[in-house]
C-alpha cells in the first residue's frame, strides 16, 4: 500500500499493513485484526508514547527476565508480525526460550508461525505440533496446551497480547507473568505480576535497552528492585496518566465554545 511519506498517521498505518500482510500469510487470525483495533483505540487515547508509568514496569520486568532461571517468551500471530525480529533479540540477551501459545489454534499456524521467527532469527522455537504436550491445569481454551520444556517448567512468562483466562492459571501455577497489554483495564493487566501498558512495537525495544543497562547490577539490586515493584500502584498512575490527558484535552477542545448552552 502507498502510504504518503508525509501522512500525519503514516507510522500506524504502516504498523496495520503488517497486521493485514500476517493475516494474507495465514499468521494473524481474523480476531486479530479485531484486537489490533481495540489496541490502536488504547494507543490514541495514551497518545501512541509510552506512558511515563510504564517505565517502572518495564524496569521490573528486565529485572525480572535477567534473574529467571528460565525464561519464556509466549508469543501469537500478532506478536510476531509487529515485533518478531524484537522478541528473537530479547530471547538472545537474556537467554530466554521463545514458544507458540495460540487461542486460535488452526492446523499449520503454528509452523508458519514458528517458520516466520526463524526468518527473523530464531534458532529454536517451542510449541509447535507434538512438543505442545503438556497441559495448564484448568485452562479449556487451546492457550492450555504447552511444552513442557517451556511454559510449563518456566518461572518469568513474558506474555504480548494476551487473554485473562491464562494469565490467571499461570499465576496460579507461581509463575511471575510479565504483560504487554495496551489496555489498562484487561483482566490480563489486572491479574498480571507487572504489566506494560504500551504497544508492543514500542515495548520490546525499549525492554532490550532497559535489559542492556540492567544487566550487569548485583543480583541482590535486581531483587530489590522487582520487591519494590507494586504493579496495582502503576497502573493506578497509568490510568491517572490517561485522565490527566483527558482532561487537558476537554479543556482544548473547541467543543465547549460552540456549545448552544454557552
Ligand atoms: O494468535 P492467537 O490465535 O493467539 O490470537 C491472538 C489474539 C490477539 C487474537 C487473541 O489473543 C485475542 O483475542 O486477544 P484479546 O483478548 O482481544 O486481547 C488482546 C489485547 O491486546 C487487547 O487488550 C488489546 O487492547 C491489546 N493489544 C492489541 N494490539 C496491541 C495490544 N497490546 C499491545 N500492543 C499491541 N500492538
Amino acid at each position: 500500500m502507498n502510504i504518503p511519506a508525509n501522512h500525519p498517521r503514516r507510522q500506524s498505518l504502516l504498523i496495520r499493513e503488517k497486521i493485514v500482510d500476517g493475516f494474507r500469510n495465514g499468521i494473524v487470525v481474523a480476531q486479530g485484526l479485531i484486537a489490533h483495533g481495540r489496541g490502536e483505540a488504547f494507543d490514541y487515547i495514551i497518545g501512541e508514547v509510552t506512558p511515563p508509568p510504564t517505565y517502572e514496569a518495564i524496569t521490573a520486568a528486565a529485572a525480572a527476565l535477567i534473574i529467571a532461571r528460565k525464561p519464556v517468551i509466549s508469543v501469537n500471530g500478532n506478536t510476531v508480525v509487529l515485533a518478531g525480529k524484537e522478541i528473537v533479540k530479547l530471547s538472545s540477551i537474556v537467554e530466554a526460550k521463545i514458544e507458540v501459545n495460540l487461542f486460535h489454534r488452526i492446523p499449520d499456524r503454528e509452523v508458519k508461525i514458528r517458520d516466520y521467527l526463524m526468518k527473523c532469527g530464531a534458532n529454536n522455537v517451542l510449541g509447535v505440533g507434538d512438543d505442545a504436550s503438556a497441559a495448564i491445569p484448568e485452562l479449556m481454551s487451546e492457550r492450555r496446551r504447552v511444552s513442557p520444556h517451556g511454559i510449563l517448567a518456566a518461572d518469568v512468562v513474558l506474555v504480548p497480547l494476551e487473554d485473562g483466562d491464562r494469565t490467571e492459571a499461570l499465576i496460579k501455577m507461581g509463575k511471575i507473568v510479565i504483560a504487554i497489554d495496551l489496555n489498562p483495564f484487561s483482566r490480563t493487566s489486572r491479574n498480571a505480576t507487572i504489566t506494560i501498558v504500551d504497544n508492543v512495537v514500542r515495548a520490546i525495544p525499549i525492554l532490550i535497552d532497559t535489559v542492556l543497562k540492567l544487566k550487569h547490577r548485583t543480583r541482590g539490586d535486581l531483587e530489590d528492585i522487582i520487591k519494590k515493584y507494586n504493579n496495582k500502584e502503576v497502573l493506578g498512575k497509568v490510568v491517572e496518566y490517561i485522565y490527566s490527558r483527558l482532561r487537558e484535552e476537554s479543556k482544548l477542545n473547541l467543543f465547549f465554545e460552540k456549545s448552544p448552552n454557552k
